[in-house]
């Protein structure tokens, strides 16, 4: 239709998703990022499922056959080689094979295979490719829960800025400061600069800090009893036990679907453990939202991101932090910014701290939906269709005037778009049920 300025984005995004594509994976950025990274295929998988199934099952095939014999599923695989990216498989030297990382990210692929399984189409193959999966999601989830919470405290800890997702976050300043580089710190190039403006990076302290925490792991052999002792960074971070306690309850689900029931004891203790752990460690008493806990500090951090309202999609959401979640959103013109405007640490192009995500708006935008919150669900969803609208499949957007930023032909932004924006109403939540805040 004429004058829709969201008409034919549907065919934009397909298109993003067919250029990234390296056959098998899928690639978040042409030039900015070229391997595989682990939660951008996990959902970019979703974009795939409304076009092309078979084509969805295997991203997150290829994704799982670079796991590890512990059940670690790595941040980055490096299918082969490329010099526009910094730090590549020869700076991680983790003698894999395909060659990867030697950390991981925010575990989501339960929960997305457990989405595509229930809308597929071609059922047969859908139920084949999740009982292929379920095992190494199993195996994934035990390894989190043994690996990154070796004591059984219901929480998983996290050694590296990057396994969070959101390198930059101003919820990693304090303890990122606390990494010393050492005298022996190898010379490095960063790439991302050749792709993106500095002033939408992260800087170069950080970067420093970054390579200290791989040079100590690579030291460690990448054995993660050493790294969980000796990472100088460890924070329970929110959004990673958000998101896997999120994905237990998904591979719950796809246990009692696929007749999995051995598995359900296991999974059930890992969730009530984390039901009874999470809350009282990372919720602050007056707003409600989720923060990053240091350990090495001893203290909950009280930096505000939004990484803090994943815990909608936990299923553990308080009113009070739809309530602040309707505040931060009504102080910019486009939800959701990823620190509140008016912070001292907000900063609206610099990646993590502050720029609009639309993969985050999605997560938030589903557990906010679900848990009942859907005028808020619908008004993020509503922001990054216009975000996407003008600017097109970017990385993230200023939150103040939409402009887009970072990387371009953005796979999970398009991803987004295809699973969640462009979706009938029964797939985003009605827009027009109660709302509990009114
Ligand atoms: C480091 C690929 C990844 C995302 C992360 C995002 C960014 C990498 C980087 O890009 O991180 O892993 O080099 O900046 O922070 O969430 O998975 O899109």
């Amino acid at each position: 239709m004429s004058g829709n300025p969201t008409a034919g984005l549907r065919e934009r995004a397909i298109a993003v998703l067919r250029a990234n594509d390296r056959g098998g994976y899928t690639v978040p950025a042409a030039g900015l990022y070229p391997f595989q990274w682990n939660w951008d295929s996990c959902l970019v998988a979703l974009g795939w499922a409304c076009f092309d199934e078979a084509r969805a099952w295997r991203e997150i095939e290829t994704l799982f056959a670079a796991q590890w014999p512990d059940g670690m599923v790595p941040h980055i695989v490096f299918h082969r080689d490329d010099p526009g990216y910094f730090p590549g498989p020869g700076v991680w030297a983790t003698g894999r094979e395909p060659a990867s990382s030697g950390i991981t990210q925010p575990p989501v692929a339960a929960s997305c295979v457990r989405w595509m399984l229930e809308r597929a189409r071609d059922r047969t193959t859908a139920l084949a490719a999740a009982r292929r999966l379920f095992p190494k999601l199993l195996a994934w989830h035990a390894w989190f829960h043994s690996a990154r919470d070796p004591e059984g405290r219901g929480f998983v800890v996290t050694v590296h800025p990057w396994e969070t997702g959101m390198d930059n976050s101003p919820a990693w300043d304090a303890p990122l400061a606390a990494v010393a580089p050492p005298p022996d710190l190898a010379p490095y190039e960063r790439r991302d600069l050749a792709h993106v403006d500095a002033a939408q990076r992260p800087t170069r302290a950080e970067y420093d800090r970054y390579m200290t925490l791989v040079q100590l792991f690579r030291e460690l052999a990448y054995d993660s009893a050493e790294m969980v002792a000796r990472s100088p960074f460890l924070v329970v971070d929110p959004a990673t036990n958000a998101i896997l306690l999120r994905a237990d309850r998904d591979l719950a689900a796809l246990a009692e679907i696929l007749g999995e029931r051995a598995a359900l004891p296991r999974i059930r203790a890992w969730i009530a453990r984390a039901e009874t752990a999470l809350p009282p460690l990372l919720a602050d008493p007056g707003s409600g939202l989720w923060q990053a806990f240091d350990l090495r500090a001893g203290r909950r951090l009280g930096v505000r991101t939004h990484a803090g309202f994943l815990a909608f999609l936990a299923g553990l959401g308080e009113t009070r932090l739809a309530a602040t979640l309707d505040r931060w959103a009504d102080a910019t013109r486009y939800a959701l910014s990823s620190v509140p405007a008016g912070d001292p640490a907000f900063d609206r192009r610099r990646y993590w701290r502050g720029p609009v995500w639309p993969v985050a708006n999605f997560l938030i935008g589903r557990g906010t939906g679900e848990s009942g919150h859907v005028r808020l669900a619908a008004r993020l969803r509503r922001d990054t269709a216009a975000l996407v609208a003008r600017g097109g499949f970017r990385e993230y957007f200023d939150p103040l005037d939409g402009t887009g930023l970072g990387g371009s032909g953005f796979g999970w932004t398009a991803a987004v778009w295809l699973a969640w924006v462009d979706q009938p109403e029964r797939d985003r939540g009605s827009d027009e049920a109660p709302d509990p805040l009114k």
